[in-house]
């Protein structure tokens, strides 16, 4: 355990509504009594004081709550100080000299989380889920990482690692005493089948996180003039993409990315599909065949207003394949009845103009890109180290596997240690400290 004390501050350096200052180590509760002049009675552990901060001149720098954790009931295990300040950058800086002026050094990043880590208040997996949660760019990801540092992962390895260790206990047994254990071939064979199928189950679930990173494409099409662009442009609550009353205004494809509700969508407008006014018309028309292609999700837009045409039935056309939302714009102008005959039924009656709908399509949209994305259990948000280590164990075992009937049984144990070797990896437990250097100096300060 590193005995030095350290403090840093622990939030985003500009003004905002709190600004947080944490000190780790033996010297904390000292820092704080000699910052605010309070006795050690003053401070019951974890709960939130109102306190006065000193300078060293005895002039008042803040009026402001600070808390004491004793160890090892905190973050890091040790002593823990939290100055809960005002968010102001000069401020803080000028506790944190305050703090520094009393012995304590200046914490590296994520000094805090290596030493919960060394504390063995985490394993390594936590504490890179630690880093992997700050870092979430969405939603879904930020919640496996939180079930990451809950240890659900720690405990998926956990089982593996036993399934392995077993067998390897079972391997040196058989060396150690082969008259004594009867290696049964088929049971051997069946535990790493197993063991590799669990590797294989982690590995799918970090790609499922992987996938969840992308944004979901979802692509408006329709024919000329129904209101595309009026509707990404209302989807995005900007004048993004030209409007026109012209037919044939979107020649390109117009492309933005907006956040529905945890859910990153890309949105694209493209050129109507129907009958082509020119060569940049039939190019346009190819490009929206091709993004079509590639779409997740589909809106289908027409023009409620007015009744169906040759064009619109070349559209559901197009998107047949496609698990296309329809939806009637324009129902400012009113409802004409021959949409009831449509081959498809609009799903919602909206319009662009008015913002008509636009809320609940959005709503709609979510639910459907929620769909697409894999469900909160089957998903991990892995580091590439992690991810490697995997790939490591996964690729030894199944080596043993192929080798199995030949190979003699000492040169099978020694791939079944380094399989667990990778593993180890993961939860740190056999790690060399260059490597958590590594992995450390990729948080930030104060984390
Ligand atoms: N009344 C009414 N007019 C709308 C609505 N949405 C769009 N418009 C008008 O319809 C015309 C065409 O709108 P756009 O958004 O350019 O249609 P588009 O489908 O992108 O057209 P192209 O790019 O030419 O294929 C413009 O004059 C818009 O102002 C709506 O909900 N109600
Ligand atoms: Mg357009």
């Amino acid at each position: 355990m590193d005995s030095l004390t350290v403090a840093a501050i622990a939030t985003p350096f500009f003004p905002s509504g709190i600004g947080v200052i944490r000190i780790s180590g033996p010297d904390s509760l000292r820092v704080l009594l000699q910052l605010t002049g309070k006795g050690k009675e003053y401070f019951a552990p974890r709960v939130l004081k109102v306190v006065r901060v000193y300078a060293r001149s005895g002039d008042a720098l803040e009026k402001c709550l600070a808390v004491y954790m004793p160890a090892p009931r905190s973050y890091t295990g040790e002593d823990v100080v939290e100055i809960h300040c005002h968010g102001s950058p000069p401020l803080l800086e000028a506790i944190l000299n305050e703090v520094v002026s009393l012995g304590v050094s200046l914490a590296g990043p994520g000094e805090f989380t290596k030493r919960a880590f060394l504390n063995g208040k985490l394993d390594l997996s936590q504490a890179e889920a630690v880093l992997a949660l700050v870092n979430a760019p969405n939603l879904f990801l930020a919640k496996a990482a939180l079930r990451q540092l809950e240890g659900e992962f720690s405990l998926e390895l956990q089982a593996l690692e036993e399934r392995l260790t077993s067998l390897l206990a079972l391997f040196e047994g058989a060396l150690d005493f082969p008259e004594d254990v009867d290696l049964e071939e088929g049971e051997v064979e069946l535990t790493l089948k197993e063991a590799l199928q669990e590797i294989e189950s982690i590995l799918y679930k970090a790609e499922s996180g992987e996938r969840a990173l992308k944004p979901l494409k979802l692509v408006i099409v329709g024919k000329p003039n129904v209101g595309k662009s009026s509707l990404l442009n209302a989807l995005l609550g900007e004048e993004r993409a030209i409007v026109t009353p012209i037919p044939g205004t979107t020649r390109d494809s117009v492309e933005e990315e907006i956040n529905f509700q945890g859910i990153k969508m890309r949105l694209v407008d493209t050129a109507g599909l129907g009958k082509a006014r020119g060569v940049l018309d039939l190019a346009g028309q190819k490009r929206t065949r091709e993004l079509l292609g590639q779409a997740d999700i589909v809106v289908f837009v027409v023009d409620i207003s007015s009744p169906p045409t040759l064009e619109d039935l070349e559209v559901l056309k197009a998107v047949e394949e496609k698990n296309a939302i329809l939806v009637g714009n324009k129902h400012d102008l009113g409802e004409h009845g021959d949409w009831t005959a449509f081959p498809r039924a609009i799903v919602l009656k909206i319009s662009a103009l008015t913002g008509e709908g636009i809320s609940e399509l959005m709503k709609l949209l979510s639910l459907e890109g929620g769909k697409l994305l894999p469900s909160r259990e089957e998903l991990w948000y892995l580091s590439l180290r992690q991810k490697e280590a995997l790939l490591v164990s996964r690729e030894t075992l199944k080596r043993v596997l192929e080798f199995l009937p030949e190979q003699p049984l000492d040169l099978i144990c020694e791939e079944v240690r380094s399989a667990l070797r990778a593993l180890a990896q993961l939860t740190g437990r056999e790690i060399s400290p260059r490597v958590i250097e590594e992995i450390f100096s990729r948080f930030c300060i104060g984390k």
